[in-house]
């Protein structure tokens, strides 16, 4: 680990930076817009297909100069530049961080320890293209012959998020004659929904753990493996009903899937990031390897310009360092994203993974406590809906919640008048949050004089707004991309590991001493503090035992 660096909150930048925000704290947007006609065409950047407005926040030139200048001073860009160079920047578990790898194209080197990793990319790929075309072909049938029909990928946390949020984002591209499904919840009860219609025979499980020992997955698959063999009958089916994607061939072993028939990967891809590795083999029978390969080139656009676009003309930068400063100087807790697509329902979902698991750390890469708030919350769903729902307190609460909004130019879809409803909502939201309606412009609409307050919209509600011309394979890796290194550049701003998640390493570990607690047909001695063993008491007497 480099010397320790002087905490990124007792930088002189850092200071700057917040004597400026007590300047700019009062200013509105109606003001910063008509000091300015020209901001909105100005604070605008275009990578790849991505047209990203970020016009409509409390920031001006000379904020944008101030955070570049902590974005230099927290040496973001050295980080950057050592995550490509294969140097361990995962610090707490002495890794490197090569995601970026992962769509690289042959040819291009990255090193870990030497050794050039993207032909051990390539050799995965080409194996799940074969394997994903011939399950799409019909060419590979199960144990009884028949063909196979649904897909159920069971995985969790890093290995379920990201293929489910991409297989939704992109079902217009799926093969219609195969239906491919989710399992990650220990509640047995989703195993069941989801399961409960299908026949053994015509059905496929892909194992995805990168450890192979997570107890919820472990859990389903087994239940997987007495539901299939229920049916089946002979243990000669696991080898056409189980493939596995993992870093941990002897678990896989044990479990009885031919080591033939797993999908490798690497330490150096952290779970969050890693859906498109094989862990993003489901996603990849349902859309094809083609469609896979066109998403794996928006990842490398969006990488290729993170790697080289100066800070000032670099969207992750601009995303990322906008967080920190309503995060760290505006006080602002939490992110909405709100995406106008119901094909991005699991967007949310996802990257409140990438965001919170990377930069939810109280410590920092040198071992200190950090001095400042990090991670932000993420949250939201899918416009219009949260419209109906939240909007209001985003619109008229006392919090300030800055918000990303992400619209679709062509829908997959076209039904009737629609697209042109729904996006007029996506230019309206972030408009109206933005400027608000004063008490002359009520009042002006003729609102009778007692409800005038209760109408009015201070505005001055911070947003960014996405717009891309439709939702291809290319534009999800585009917006996949921007956000992993949005929280790259957060985490490097903020001094800690984004890529460890001792959080969920300890989850991994607590239910394991409670379950035979729970199990035990004698009244086990209970070691815990008086509420959480009343807890366990009253579930065993639910559930019969003493
Ligand atoms: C992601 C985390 C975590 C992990 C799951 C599943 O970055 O490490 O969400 O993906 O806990 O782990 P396994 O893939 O090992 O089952």
């Amino acid at each position: 680990m480099s010397d320790a660096p002087q905490p990124i909150e007792q930088s002189t930048e850092w200071w700057e930076l917040a004597a400026h925000q007590a300047e700019i704290a009062d200013v509105h947007l109606r003001e910063l817009f008509a000091a300015d006609p020209t901001r909105g065409d100005r604070l605008n950047i275009e990578v790849g297909d991505l047209y990203v407005d970020y016009a409509k926040h409390r920031l001006s030139d000379e904020t944008l100069t101030k955070l570049f200048a902590l974005a230099r001073r927290a040496d973001v860009e050295g980080l950057r530049d050592a995550m490509w160079a294969g140097e361990h920047i995962n610090v707490t578990e002495d890794r490197a961080v090569l995601h970026i790898a992962l769509r690289a194209p042959k040819g291009v080197v990255f090193t870990d320890e030497g050794h050039d990793v993207v032909p051990d990319v390539h050799e995965v790929l080409d194996r799940m293209a074969s394997f994903s075309n011939r399950v799409r072909s019909g060419e590979w049938v199960g144990h009884t012959g028949k063909r196979i029909r649904t897909v159920i990928n069971i995985g969790i946390g890093g290995s379920d998020l990201g293929p489910r949020m991409a297989h939704e984002a992109l079902l217009p591209y799926a093969q219609e004659n195969i239906d491919v499904r989710f399992v990650s919840n220990v509640d047995g009860t989703e195993f069941y929904e989801l399961t409960h219609d299908l026949d053994p025979a015509e059905t496929l499980f892909i194992i995805a753990s990168k450890t192979f020992t997570t107890l919820e997955t472990m859990t389903n698959a087994h239940s997987a493996r007495d539901w299939a063999l229920a049916s089946l009958g002979d243990d000669a089916a696991i080898a056409k009903h189980f493939v596995a994607v993992s870093t941990n061939a002897t678990e896989v072993e044990k479990f009885g899937i031919d080591t033939d028939n797993m999908f490798g990967f690497w330490d150096w891809v952290g779970g969050r990031y890693s859906y498109d590795s094989a862990i993003g083999l489901s996603l990849m029978i349902a859309i094809g390897p083609e469609n896979f390969t066109e998403m794996l080139e928006g990842f490398r656009l969006v990488d290729e310009h993170f790697r080289t676009a100066p800070m000032e003309q670099n969207l992750p930068f601009i995303l990322g360092l906008i967080g920190v400063w309503y995060n760290n100087f505006f006080g602002a807790q939490t992110l909405a994203v709100l995406p106008y697509s119901h094909y991005l329902a699991h967007l949310t979902p996802y990257l409140q993974q990438l965001a919170m698991e990377s930069n939810g750390k109280s410590t920092d890469r040198w071992g200190r406590t950090v001095g400042t708030q990090t991670g932000e919350i993420v949250w939201g769903q899918p416009g219009t809906n949260g419209q109906h729902a939240y909007y209001q307190l985003i619109h008229q609460g006392t919090k300030l919640i800055p918000a990303d909004f992400i619209g679709l130019v062509s829908p997959a879809h076209e039904v009737g008048g629609h697209q042109d409803i729904f996006m007029a909502n996506f230019f309206a939201q972030p408009e109206a949050l933005a400027f608000g309606r004063t008490a002359e412009q009520v009042r002006a609409d003729g609102v009778p004089e007692a409800q005038v307050a209760a109408r009015t919209f201070a505005g001055n509600h911070p947003t960014t707004s996405i717009m891309v011309p439709e939702l291809s394979p290319k534009v999800l890796g585009q917006l996949i991309a921007t956000y992993e290194h949005k929280t790259f550049v957060q985490g490097a701003v903020w001094g800690i590991d984004s890529f460890d998640q001792w959080g969920v390493e300890l989850g991994k570990k607590l239910a394991q001493a409670i379950i035979p607690e729970l199990t035990a047909d004698a009244a086990p001695a209970l070691g815990h503090d008086s509420s959480t063993s009343a807890l366990i008491r009253r579930y065993r007497k639910g559930r019969g035992r003493a």
